[in-house]
């Protein structure tokens, strides 16, 4: 058995994961470390509480990611503060959490020779104008635009740091935007199947002309075990399922049309401030060295199947969702959103 930690496993990706790698992988032993946020729910995890350890705790208690890392054997870092429009409402915690806490990480790394995998995002990069074929790689140059991008730019560059001043062992992966099943309806997908589900109509930033390269929340997953198994140290990794075609009005659209509503069901509302306008990943490297595929594609959108599952998952499961969604729209209401 391989002993692995989870930061953020009661998140949205994090707890996906742990539920892939129970799944898929049972020699992992896993402990999650999770602050519990607003985005973080133990319910992600409660069906399989019996076989991992859980620990509530904060990334940026030095103390305590010293000794949950000395008792490890492998560490999966997905804690973070993920929310483009609350970094502009209020960017302190994501300094915090995503810089000083990637930090304390990196130190009880290197004390321990402990093997690192840092996840990160697509948005370090910054964004491609509209008419711009090209894609990200692992080359590209970061560009940051937000204060949540930023500090997760800030996180990559400490571990590539650590990795070459001290020699840690650690692989970094950027992916592209996840959906699927736990992921809080703050987010694009979920807030406007959850607001279907309840009466609202959903609601597009702008035009709608962004695009977003949507990857299924299992794919990611399916790469960052690839890139713990085979991925060479030191090295990073561009994740994306080749949806750069989609832009956000076509996602609204569409799932407009899976859950019986017309079409045209939704409404323009406020743009948001430096709005990227355009992602798009090109994961040649994952697809060639390490034989990855993503499995959530279909020929039509590129998205339809797995767009399905999620909206079933949230249709099904109205408890887990419903206490949230008057505090979410409120919030963004007040910015006409
Ligand atoms: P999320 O907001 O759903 O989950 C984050 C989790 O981290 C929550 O459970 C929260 O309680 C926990 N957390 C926050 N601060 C913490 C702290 N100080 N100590 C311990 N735990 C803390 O986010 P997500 O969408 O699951 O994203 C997970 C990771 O993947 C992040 O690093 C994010 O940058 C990255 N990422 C996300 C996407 C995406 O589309 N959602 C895409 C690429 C990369
Ligand atoms: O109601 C909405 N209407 C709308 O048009 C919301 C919430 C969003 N949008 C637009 C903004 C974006 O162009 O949809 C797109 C996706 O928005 P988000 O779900 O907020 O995602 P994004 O800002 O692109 O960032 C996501 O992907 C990269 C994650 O939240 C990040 O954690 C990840 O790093």
């Amino acid at each position: 058995m391989k002993k692995m930690l989870v930061t953020g496993g009661a998140g949205f990706i994090g707890s996906n994961f742990v539920h892939y790698t129970l799944k898929n992988r049972p020699e992992y032993e896993i402990t999650v470390v999770d602050k519990l946020t607003y985005a973080g729910n133990s319910a992600n995890l409660e069906t399989v509480l019996d076989k991992i350890e859980f620990v509530t705790g904060d990334i940026c208690d030095r103390g305590l990611v010293d000794k949950l890392v000395g008792e490890t054997d492998i560490v999966v870092h997905f804690a973070a503060e993920s929310h483009n429009d609350n970094s502009l409402r209020d960017p302190w915690p994501f300094i915090n959490t995503n810089i000083i806490g990637t930090y304390n990480i990196l130190e009880a790394v290197r004390a321990y020779g402990t093997r690192l995998h840092h996840i990160s995002t697509d948005e370090v990069f910054g964004d491609l104008e509209l008419d711009d074929p090209n894609r990200f790689t692992e080359e590209t140059a970061y560009n940051p635009s937000s204060p949540y991008s930023s500090s997760k730019a800030a996180s990559d560059h400490l571990v590539r740091a650590w990795i070459r001043s001290f020699g840690i062992q650690a692989t970094i992966s950027n992916c592209s935007n996840n959906y699927g099943p736990y992921q809080h309806i703050e987010k694009f997908i979920p807030r406007q199947i959850t607001n279907i589900l309840s009466g609202i109509k959903p609601k597009l930033y702008g035009t709608g002309e962004q695009v977003r390269d949507w990857i299924h929340v299992d794919d990611h997953n399916s790469a960052v075990h690839l890139i713990l198994d085979k991925g060479r140290l030191g090295d990073t990794y561009i994740i994306g399922a080749d949806n750069d075609h989609v832009n956000n009005k076509m996602v609204i659209e569409l799932i407009c049309e899976l859950m019986g509503k017309g079409k045209d069901w939704y409404e323009h509302v406020n743009d948001r401030p430096g709005h990227d306008m355009r992602y798009a990943m090109d994961s040649r490297k994952l697809k060639h060295e390490l034989g990855w595929q993503p499995e959530f594609t279909d020929t039509e959108s590129g998205m339809k199947n797995g767009l399905q599952q999620t909206i079933d998952w949230y249709t099904n499961n109205r408890d887990w969702w419903q206490a949230d969604k008057d505090t979410v729209e409120s919030a963004y209401a007040k910015q006409g959103q």
